[in-house]
């Protein structure tokens, strides 16, 4: 059976995996988007539907104000006496909590705080116990992997937070997950930090607060020493048996836009690696350690990987695939009769706010993005958004009794306008980007006629560029006044 990496692909890093009757859950980061902490459903490993968002609700989840790349860093999602859980982090508030649900398809309870600093939680349960992990400082200060008990009812601290791993000695330990393999207790990291140093590391010991022995061979899985080869930064990563005993581990990667330029836009994405054990009880994964465009491997059933290449209105929920940059005022989004109507107010796309803006995470390279405009006040448009300081937006704006259409383009303290023209009354305007992995081409259609405004390289909204957690967003949005907007068409070419 073959398949292609990455399996999820575009924004969506820090994966972590649970089994439950048959059918495979997976979360992932969202930092200060919202809804918050994508979840998706498997039946595979291979093919992922998003289900909904764990945090929906203002209340579940605080992120007014924060920096871009703050808010909810990596979620870990476990199963346990018929609750799901999902524990994370806002980094910004720095609080460790986790919300329960009993229907996997229903809204997430409030959340339960514990008192365990660090990021990256996970949970592990047995006998009845339940135990809370994350990196960071143990109660005397050592640093390393923490671990407490918790009563899961109230998220209280039952034991002191102990250091149980310091790792193999690679900067930013972090990632941990528990896991009972047979008669030891496995204990998976990620080390190196989330760029191109990221690995993922792991020990064992038959006693669940050590001594863990470290793998001989760690790192079990990076990319870090391919040179020239576009998925690097492998790391964070979650473990997970399948029902023909086949051990995989999801985890996090990143595609840079050639093998020799190191440059990601897309953000960090979510790959799957087949891992083995040996005789001994010690594991491998992938490639010789790496993780490869396709793995081909030995599988008692055949899998058809499918991809959805066209997104719409119609095809879409935008309660659900769609995004806002933290808390919106909702409302200010309205969708009736297939249009969807923005209303804009004074925040713009530079602000550490929430600006009029309702997005889908860009997936791939080659892509094509249209849209029908009208606008009735203000400005509206499509932005390619990675954050405040980087996005290049074409936008069409309405004067006294004309209107122009505008491509500028913001790269840090550099904010530029590349083109505008100039448009009287019109009957309709359809706002056009294209890009592949150099770079995005913005057009408009008015009234039948195509005017090709300009280019602008993906590189400088990369994340080598703007640094952070994210990747690019594909956003309609409204500064203001008013925008409607008509026959959305996100279509993936390649
Ligand atoms: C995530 C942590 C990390 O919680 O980045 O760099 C955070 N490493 O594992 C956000 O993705």
């Amino acid at each position: 059976m073959k398949y292609k990496n990455p399996v999820i692909k575009g924004f969506y890093p820090d994966p972590s995996v649970c089994k439950v009757n048959g059918k495979y859950y997976l979360v992932c980061s969202s930092m200060q988007y919202f809804p918050a902490v994508p979840l998706f459903e498997s039946e595979d490993l291979i093919n992922w539907k998003q289900i909904g968002n764990c945090l929906t609700r203002e209340s579940q989840i605080a992120l007014r104000g924060v920096n871009s790349s703050g808010g909810v860093f990596a979620p870990t999602i476990r199963y346990n006496n018929g609750r799901f859980y999902m524990v994370t982090t806002n980094s910004t508030t720095q609080q460790n909590f986790y919300v329960y649900t009993n229907d996997i398809y229903a809204e997430w309870s409030e959340p339960i705080y514990v008192n365990q600093g660090g990021i990256d939680p996970s949970l592990y349960f047995e006998d009845g116990k339940t135990y809370f992990l994350s990196n960071g400082s143990d109660d005397i200060g050592v640093e390393g992997i923490t671990q407490c008990e918790i009563d899961i009812e109230t998220g209280e601290k039952l034991s002191p937070s102990v250091n149980i791993w310091q790792g193999t000695g690679g900067r930013y330990i972090e990632s941990p997950h528990m896991y009972k393999i047979g008669e030891y207790y496995y204990l998976m990291v990620a080390e190196g930090g989330t760029e191109y140093g990221h690995m993922v590391t792991y020990a064992r010991s038959k006693d669940i607060y050590g001594k863990f022995e470290s793998y001989p061979y760690n790192p079990v899985l990076t990319n870090r020493n391919l040179g020239g080869f576009e998925i690097q930064g492998v790391g964070h990563g979650d473990l997970i048996q399948d029902e023909y005993d086949q051990w995989w581990i999801l985890h996090l990667g990143f595609r840079q836009i050639d093998q020799w330029l190191p440059y990601h836009h897309l953000g960090r994405e979510t790959f799957l690696t087949p891992v083995y054990f040996n005789k001994d009880g010690w594991f491998t994964a992938g490639y010789n350690g790496t993780t490869i465009h396709e793995f081909e491997v030995k599988y008692p059933s055949k899998i058809t990987q499918l991809e959805q290449k066209v997104y719409t209105f119609d095809n879409t929920n935008l309660k659900l695939d769609w995004l806002h940059i933290r808390i919106p005022n909702m409302q200010d989004y309205y969708f009736y009769d297939n249009t969807l109507t923005l209303i804009g107010t004074h925040i713009t796309l530079d602000d550490v706010d929430s600006p009029t803006f309702i997005g889908l995470r860009q997936k791939d390279f080659d892509a094509t993005a249209t849209c029908d405009i009208s606008v009735e006040s203000g400005l509206g448009g499509i932005t390619i958004f990675m954050d405040e300081q980087q996005h290049y937006d074409l936008y069409v704006k309405k004067l006294d009794n004309s209107y122009t259409i505008t491509e500028k383009l913001n790269v840090g303290d550099i904010k530029h306008i590349q083109n505008s023209i100039s448009i009287g009354e019109y009957s309709s305007i359809t706002l056009e980007v294209t890009s592949n992995n150099f770079a995005y081409t913005f057009s408009a259609i008015v009234d039948g006629t195509k005017h090709i405004l300009g280019t602008a390289q993906t590189k400088y909204l990369s994340t080598e560029v703007a640094s952070g957690f994210t990747g690019v967003i594909i956003g309609l949005y409204a500064q203001n006044g008013t925008s409607k907007f008509k026959n959305f068409r996100l279509e993936y070419l390649s």
